[in-house]
Parts: structure tokens; sequence; C-alpha cells
């Protein structure tokens, strides 16, 4: 593979991570009880580049009772240690940034364009705003009588359990990893079977910061190792992405614990486009189809994806012509490329899951406008796991308007009014993510309100801020990630009710 970043000698390539992994625990590289490890496979090329430990429940003691005796201190450090660790990891990760990148690239498949304007700095960003918001953060005291207080105090839950997927190795880690550190709980993180290395490539990084035993990462299979970590009894709380079905489980495991659970899970987000687009100004309606093309960003592998776009009638043909053409002109090729725009699919498996929905969408009538096929960029590629951005055009009871397909494919489909584009695109079991363009403030108002779904950019999209908040209406997930808020999934609230009144109650 030639390219600036697959460079010899270039620090986060394949030659930098290590032949081997064991998992982290207590602060150091540990073998697997079983002493089983798997492969790992970058999708850039098909080819297996390290071996990662295959967990097992064993593991998972062992890392869950280590983290417990490092809570014991972690538990009781300040906020504002606990916030100078935090500071300290951002600034590594800072010092570090283009290795990062170009080592999850190699993993994940994802343009390094994108791992380096977006995954690593909102990752790092993150650790500095938790930083920030726990120095802020206050508890509360309600006067009861003249001489009783109720203090209300936070504290950190335990171990927590994190089980985390492909499509973001890093950030999604990042963003379970910071505010649970934060709020002084100790960790035992299940990364995704298909992209365990990079975290692992983090932590060589990062790892001496963060005092042995209060971050610990066991790799394995879901059943194998992932199950039993949500299972476990000695965890106090568990966090999840991945698909609807697996959270499904997730929350039937917690409840034999009766523990929290917060899940970020699937999404078939609605991109609405109202007619006033195509009257604003050249950089306005740029902008929107530029929007509309946003369902190729990250390969289509995001749970927000603007997988289903909604155009309205009376500007549909002019709008779709501009945007096909769009979508034509995105850059596919070597995700090391700093110009390629479209990489790999994470795996081989996704990759046939999406060619699979190309066929149920043929199959229930939809109308394929462009791609539709594995996308053969030959030379050291060509084992690759690359896919043609596609659109559909069809109606959105259609499965390829209902289910996720997690790649990028595009179904498109028009509206007549208002009402009709909010029934349209609440159409859904989903409800994590929708956009809306218009430059009627009423309509973009009262189209933002009225769609079900926890995040609803207006007149832009696929912003990730650490101080906004994420999460799913409907079956799209329990609880918010990002946002201050965060920290409430990681605390519990300590009541003191102290009287100070002298003599008898
Ligand atoms: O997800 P899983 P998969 C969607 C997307 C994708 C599909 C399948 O549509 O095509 O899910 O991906 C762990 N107990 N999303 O199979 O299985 C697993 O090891 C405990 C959407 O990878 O949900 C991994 O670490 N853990 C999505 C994590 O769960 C279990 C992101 C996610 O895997 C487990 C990823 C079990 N029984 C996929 N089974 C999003 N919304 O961002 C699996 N795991």
């Amino acid at each position: 593979v030639s390219s600036v970043y697959a460079a010899p000698g270039q620090r986060g390539s394949i030659a930098d991570y290590r032949p081997r992994y064991g998992h982290y625990i207590g602060g150091e590289f540990v073998e697997p009880i079983r002493g089983q490890y798997f492969e790992n496979i970058s999708p850039v090329n098909g080819k297996p580049f390290t071996e990662v430990g295959r967990g097992t429940v064993e593991d998972i003691d062992r890392a869950v009772d280590v983290a417990w005796q490092a809570f014991a201190t972690w538990g009781k450090t300040s906020p504002t240690e606990r916030s100078n660790v935090l500071l300290k990891i951002a600034d590594r990760i800072e010092a570090n940034l283009e290795a990062i990148a170009v080592a999850e690239t190699w993993e994940n498949g994802k343009p390094v364009r994108e791992t380096l304007a977006a995954d690593i700095p909102l990752a790092l960003d993150h650790f500095r705003y938790f930083a920030g918001v726990l120095r802020a953060q206050e508890g509360g005291i309600s006067q009861l009588d003249e001489d009783t207080v109720a203090y209300h105090f936070h504290e950190p839950l335990g171990v927590v359990g994190q089980i985390i997927p492909w499509n973001f190795p890093i950030l999604m880690a990042v963003w379970k990893l910071a505010p649970a550190l934060a709020a002084g709980n100790c960790i035992v993180l299940k990364p995704a079977e298909q992209t365990p290395a990079s975290i692992l490539f983090l932590i060589d990084i990062i790892g001496d910061l963060i005092p042995p035993g209060v971050l610990n990462i066991v790799n394995g299979f879901g059943i194998e190792a992932g199950a039993p970590l949500a299972q476990h009894k000695k965890i106090r709380k568990v966090a999840f992405t991945g698909e609807t079905t697996t959270g499904r489980l997730i929350m039937q495991y917690a409840s034999q614990n009766l523990i929290p659970v917060t899940l970020e899970l699937g999404g078939k987000s609605p991109n609405v486009f109202f007619e006033d687009v195509a009257r604003a100004d050249d950089s306005f309606y740029d902008k929107a189809l530029e929007g509309f093309s946003f369902f190729a960003l990250n390969n289509g592998e995001v749970c927000t994806c603007p997988s289903r776009a909604l155009i309205q009638r009376s500007i549909y043909d002019r709008f779709l012509g501009d945007g096909l053409q769009r979508v034509k002109a995105i850059k596919q090729g070597n995700p090391l490329d700093p110009e390629t725009m479209i990489g790999a699919q994470a795996s081989n498996d996704q990759l046939e899951k999406i060619l699979s929905y190309i066929d149920i969408g043929k199959q229930g009538g939809a109308k394929l406008l462009v791609g539709g096929e594995r996308a053969d960029l030959g030379g050291d590629l060509t084992d690759g796991y690359y896919m043609q951005p596609t659109i559909f055009e069809g109606t959105n009871d259609m499965r390829i308007f209902q289910e996720e397909i997690f790649g990028p494919v595009l179904s498109v489909t028009s509206f007549d009014d208002f009402d009709d584009a909010i029934s349209i695109a609440n159409d859904t079991l989903y409800g994590l993510g929708a956009g809306v363009w218009s430059r009627d403030m009423n309509t973009a108002y009262r189209a933002g309100r009225a769609i079900e779904a926890g995040r609803v950019w207006t007149n832009t999209y696929h912003q990730y801020p650490a101080h906004a908040a994420f999460g799913g209406y409907k079956q799209s997930g329990i609880g918010r990630e990002n946002h201050l808020k965060m920290l409430d999934h990681y605390q519990q609230t300590k009541n003191l009710l102290v009287s100070y009144a002298e003599g008898a109650m």
C-alpha cells in the first residue's frame, strides 16, 4: 500500500503495532488465562497484522477483581487529581495524534483524513471536556429547618463494564472512558473483536498516566468475553454501544444484578430537505448537498448515518440530480491517502451484510441510482473490503428504509408537505439522529421538535462536540453520552441528612 501515511517508518503503521497483545490488566499486558489468541485483519488489504488475546470468563473475573482493588484508592482521589490525569491523557494523545490516527485507519479502514481531523481530535477533546466539567461540578444543600441540613454528594459507582463497537474504535471507547474515569470509577472494557488493537495501541501511549488497575481491557468475542462482563455480579453498571438486538441481551443480563445500563444502539436517521433550500443562496444550497452526501462519511458505519433522504417533491428532481453528481465526486481509494474520502468497510462480514442489502433493495422494488457493487481498487488493495457509495430510490415501507445497513447506502424518497415529512421521518423503530434543512426557521424549528430523535441537526450534520447530549429515542437506546449529563450515569447521589440541633429530636 503506497501513500505518505503508509511509508516505511511512519508511526502508527502496521509495523508499529505489537505482533501480539494480551489483555491489559493491572497496568500491564498479561496472557489470556486460557492462552488463546485470535487474528486481527486489516480491512485496508484483507491481511492479518497482529493477534489479540481471546478473553473468557476467567479473564473477566481477574480484571474485575483488579479493578476493585484499584478502586480503593482511585475512588477516593479528589476531582482535581482525576481532572489532572485526564488533561495529561489529552496532551499525550495530542502529541501522538498522527500515529494514533494512522493506526486506527489501518485497523478500521476509515480514511485517515477522518481519523486525523475528527476521530482523534474529538477523542482528546473529550478528556479535556470531562476534566473541566468535573472541576465545575457541585453538589447541593437543602436546608430542612433551622438546624437540619441535607447535603448531596456525588459518589462513583465502583467498577463499571463497558462494551464497545468497531465503527469508531477509539472515539467510542473514549466517550465511555472519559466520564467514567472523571467520576472516579474503575473500568473493565471489552473492545469489539473486529477492532481491538487501536485501543491497545493507544494504551501503549497513555497507559503509564493511569494508575494500575483503574482501566482494564479484556479482548475477545461477544459471547465469550462480553456476556461474562455484562453479567458479572461485581460490576455496578454496564455501558454498551452496538446492535439493537445485542442491546436487548445486555439489558437482560443487567436485570439479573439490578444494575443500571446505558445503551447506544442502531439508527435509521432521516435527513429532511425542505423546498426552500433550492431557493436559498448558492452557499447554503451547496451546504445542503454536502449534508445529503454525508451518508458516506465513515463509510456509512455510523449509528447516526443519514441513511434516509427525504426531499420535498417540488425540488425533488433538481436536488436529487445535483446530489447524485456530488456523490459521484466522492473520492474512493486507499484509506491511508489523505485525499481519500471513502475507504474500506471495517470487516468482510460487514461488507457481505451491505451487499446482501443491495439485493434486498433490488428485490424489494427500489431503483438503484448509483453504485451497488463492491469496489475493486486493484493492486495491494484488491483483498480489502471496499464498497461503492450507493443510492436507492424507493418508499419508506421498504426494508432498505427500515433496517440499519451500516454502510454507504442511501435510500431516497419524496414528501409533499411538512406533515408528510414528519410522518415519514418518524415511521421507524429508531430515533437516534436526524437532519433538517431549511432557511425558514419556523419550519426548521418545528421539524426539529416534531422528529422523534435524540439529536436533530439543523442545517448541519455529523458534528459531535463533547458538550452536546447524544442518545436515542425509541429503540435507539437508553441514556445519553457526551455533555455533563453523562456524569450522572457514572455517579450516585449520597445524601447526608444532618441535625445540628442541641438536645432532644
Ligand atoms: O454488533 P454487536 P456487530 C450494528 C450495525 C452492524 C450490526 C452488527 O448494523 O451491522 O450492528 O454489528 C459485543 N454480550 N451496529 O455484530 O454484536 C461485541 O463483541 C455482550 C451498530 O459487531 O452489537 C462488540 O464488542 N457483548 C452500532 C459489541 O458487543 C456482546 C455499532 C458490538 O457488537 C454480545 C456496531 C453479548 N451477547 C454495530 N454480543 C452503533 N449503533 O453504533 C456481542 N457483543
